[in-house]
Parts: C-alpha cells; sequence; structure tokens
C-alpha cells in the first residue's frame, strides 16, 4: 500500500515538474524571452527596453527555411545582342557573361537561344534553341557574328521567328532580353517599338539593357519591356554586360516565398528587415501594419525576419500577434501563435491612518501591491517618504512605491492624522457636611476629556468611606 501511494507521489511529482517546465515555454515575454516553434517556423521576441513611460519595445526574430523550387516547365532564355560597331571591343566580356548566365540554368528543363543583331540592318541566329552548353559555347566563341544576309527588321520580329520556329510544343517560359543602344542610323524607331510589341503581344517577357546618352531614346526605349523592373539604362557598356547577368536572374521564372504578417494596431513597427542565410538582403514592403516580404525559391534558404516593435499604448489584455502565413511552392503555412502580455501598471493598497500621539507608527503595517502580470509585490514595496513623528500632534504623510518588471512605477501617499492622546480631568471639590446630613458622592462631579467631551456619566466612585452618623 505504502509503496503506491509513493509511486502515486512521484508520479504527482514528475506531472507537476513536467507542468512547470511546459509552462514555461507557454509564458509570454516580459523580461525574459519567449519563443514559439511551429512547422518548423520559430518567432523569438524579447522585451528590448521599456521608456519611460513604461511602454516596452520588444526585438524578435522570425525564421523559416524555404526549398529551392524552380518551376517544373523551364525557361527558354532569348539574348538579343547588339553586334554594331559601338560594341564590337565588348564582345568578348559579352560573350563571357551570357556563358555565365547559361551555367547557371537548370539544362533538364532551360534552354537558351541567341541572336546577334545590328538594328538598322540584320539580325543573325549565333546559337539555336538549345539545352547543350557546349552548342552555346560554340556558338559565343565563333567569330561569325553576321551580318548575314538576313532582311531587315527591327531583330524582334527575327527572334520572335527564330523562336517560334524552334520552340517545338515545349510549355516553357520565353524570356526575351536584348542588350543593344538601338542606334537606329538611318533605321526607324517605331520598327523597334513594333518589332517588340510583337513579341509582347505574343505573351514573352521582354527586358532590356539599354546602353545609350541619349535620353529621349532612352524614354522610348523603357517603355517597350514587360515590366520597368525589367530595364536597366546605363551608359557604361561594362555596367551593361554586368546587368545582363542581373536582368536575366530576374527575368527568370521560379516559386517565390511570400511572407504575409500582420501586426496588430497596438504595436508600431519601428524597423524590419529581411535576409537569407548567405547575407543576402530581402526587399521588405510595408503595407501599414502589414509586413509583406518575397524571395525567389532559387535555392535552398534560409529565412531571418528581424523586427521591432513598440506598444503605442499600454496593453491590458494579451496579444496575439501571430497572425500571417508564409506560403512557397503551392504550400501555405501559418505563423506560429506568439502573444506578448499586457502591460498593466501595478496597484498599491494603502489607507489613510489616524493614530494617538504615543503611539507607535509601522509605515509597512497594512500595505500591500499587486500586479497582473507580476502578481504579488508587497515586498517591492519602497517607503521614499515619511515624516510621521508619533510624539507631536499633526497631519502627516507617507509615500509608498513599487515597480512592476515592465517598468511601470506606481506611487501612492497617505495621511496619517496623529491625534492627541490626553487623560481625562475630573472636577471635584472637597466637601465639608454636618453629621447626619445626606451625601451624595456624585454631588456637584463632573469630568471631561480633551478628545471625549463630556465624560460625568462615566465617572465611577471607586472608593467611598464617608459616614454621615459618626
Ligand atoms: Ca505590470
Ligand atoms: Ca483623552
Amino acid at each position: 500500500m505504502n509503496t503506491i501511494n509513493n509511486n502515486v507521489e512521484r508520479l504527482l511529482k514528475i506531472f507537476l515538474i513536467f507542468s512547470l517546465v511546459l509552462s514555461a515555454f507557454l509564458i509570454y515575454p516580459r523580461s525574459a524571452q519567449v519563443e514559439a516553434v511551429d512547422n518548423g517556423i520559430s518567432n523569438e521576441i524579447n522585451v528590448k527596453e521599456h521608456d519611460e513611460e513604461g511602454l516596452r519595445t520588444f526585438a524578435g526574430t522570425l525564421q523559416f527555411e524555404v526549398p529551392e523550387d524552380k518551376t517544373p516547365v523551364g525557361n527558354d532564355i532569348v539574348i538579343l545582342r547588339d553586334v554594331s560597331w559601338t560594341f564590337q571591343n565588348y564582345i568578348e566580356s559579352e560573350s563571357q557573361v551570357i556563358k555565365q548566365i547559361a551555367s547557371e540554368l537548370d539544362m533538364t528543363n532551360d534552354r537558351m537561344m541567341i541572336i546577334n543583331i545590328s538594328p538598322w540592318t540584320n539580325s543573325f541566329l549565333a546559337v539555336d534553341l538549345t539545352n547543350d552548353l557546349n552548342k552555346i559555347n560554340a556558338g559565343l566563341n565563333s567569330k561569325e557574328i553576321g551580318p548575314i544576309q538576313v532582311p531587315e527588321d527591327s531583330g524582334f520580329q527575327f527572334a520572335k521567328e527564330a523562336y517560334e520556329a524552334s520552340k517545338g510544343n515545349s510549355s516553357n517560359n520565353p524570356i526575351f532580353i536584348t542588350i543593344s543602344d538601338f542606334d537606329v542610323v538611318g533605321g526607324d524607331i517605331a520598327t523597334i517599338e513594333a518589332g517588340a510589341q510583337k513579341v509582347k503581344d505574343a505573351g514573352y517577357k521582354l527586358g532590356m539593357v539599354y546602353i545609350d546618352a541619349n535620353s529621349d531614346r532612352a524614354e522610348i526605349a523603357k517603355n517597350l519591356v514587360s515590366s520597368p523592373e525589367y530595364f536597366f539604362n546605363t551608359t557604361d557598356m561594362s555596367e551593361g554586360i554586368t546587368a545582363l547577368r542581373e536582368m536575366a536572374k530576374r527575368m527568370y521564372t521560379v516559386q517565390e516565398a511570400k511572407v504575409e504578417w500582420r501586426i496588430p494596431e497596438q504595436l508600431n513597427i519601428l524597423s524590419v528587415s529581411a535576409k537569407d542565410d548567405e547575407g543576402n538582403e530581402i526587399p521588405v514592403e510595408l503595407d501599414g501594419n502589414i509586413i509583406r516580404a518575397k524571395t525567389p525559391q532559387d535555392a535552398d534558404k534560409k529565412i531571418t525576419i528581424e523586427y521591432v516593435l513598440k506598444e503605442t499604448d499600454r496593453i491590458t489584455g494579451d496579444l496575439e500577434i501571430g497572425q500571417g502565413s508564409i506560403s512557397y511552392s503551392n504550400e501555405e503555412q501559418s505563423l506560429p501563435d506568439i502573444s506578448i502580455t499586457s502591460n498593466n501598471v501595478p496597484v498599491i493598497e494603502a489607507a489613510d491612518k489616524t493614530l494617538k500621539k504615543g503611539a507607535s507608527f509601522d509605515p509597512m503595517a497594512g500595505v500591500s501591491a499587486s500586479d497582473t502580470e507580476d502578481g504579488n509585490l508587497t515586498s517591492s514595496v519602497r517607503v521614499t517618504a515619511n515624516d510621521v513623528d508619533t510624539s507631536a500632534v499633526g497631519t502627516y504623510h507617507v509615500t509608498y512605491s513599487v515597480t512592476d518588471s515592465d517598468g511601470n512605477t506606481t506611487t501612492k501617499t497617505i495621511t496619517v492624522t496623529v491625534t492627541s492622546n490626553d487623560a481625562p480631568v475630573i472636577t471635584a471639590s472637597d466637601k465639608t457636611l454636618k453629621k447626619g446630613g445626606s451625601f451624595d458622592p456624585m454631588a456637584g462631579v463632573s469630568a471631561s476629556d480633551t478628545e471625549d467631551g463630556n465624560l460625568t456619566s462615566s465617572v465611577r466612585v471607586t472608593a467611598n468611606d464617608v459616614d454621615t452618623s459618626a
């Protein structure tokens, strides 16, 4: 029987310890950190500081991993490169960059086509659509850069026709990128615009690295691309060639991981930033109190979002801040539930006191303090002022102060009245009377007291040996 009881007791102890450990993970952040992990998404939040009004600033880190996921259908990258005389000295470095782009493609799905153009004269298919890196490199190494006798066109139209002749029944995403100055010597800008429009009308993405100092033509060129982010303008040839690689990356279609997180209105977003595990910054967009960030799933990535929030006003109820989701590769996951606590000020219970002169006075007697979040704070109460002097009648004050773990300080002042404590006075005079006379010991006797007033009725005769017969 004893053994059973011992085992029950042991189990209860284990359960109690387990509950305590568990509750440590479920509590809310104050001075200690709180971390919630759900579906591999972790969110950790700490109180960073309190301002002079006791309002808290929280710093947190949201982390999650996204897998690499290129689009399953692949991309067809069609590069239209200007080989007119302005570009002659840069053909080699341009070829190197295009080789780099090719080396970064997923050749199980992706293909590349390279067209040499002289915008006002001819276009030449340098590399037909292929997923063979050797063919791409060979085409780029070839000194045969045209012009070959192709009828004059804008280059775009030639590229579109060449692509459509080679693409087969693939459903790859067609990406057309030009690197050119569209130096329309003897040509017509309208031809270029018409050609670009045909590419876009076919549903192909069009991007452009534009190398020209002529701002009028740059304005026209800017409107030819599919999206403003697919336009790069420079007068520096080397910079433009580098930009070609970035443009290819930007236009490459991959799945995107997206975060959308709504921060409650009771909190101000002081700062938020995101980066991947290689330290690359991920752009974060703030739409009111909604945080949005997205990054292409072009590699396995661990994303870290660092944020700083501050309560706009004292939060009086526990506040859920995990309202949001992360979506990637057609999956969507909710952010882990995490809450920050209320931030109530502590309350001091202390009442005014009246005591009599000469009495002893303990300023802490009957005083207590409590706090919604911290519980009993009586032991933290400090007496910050106390002028009570019980040896003299008067009105005095005692001030108490207590601070909770959120840095909220409450003070309270009570009034202590010390009253007089005089002894009562009996008025009675000696008496002379004749033998046999009647004697009333209370006749002419009265009593009064500073505090109590008339005490005559309370006068008791405690001894009386008067005998009028003797
Ligand atoms: Ca509190
Ligand atoms: Ca008295």
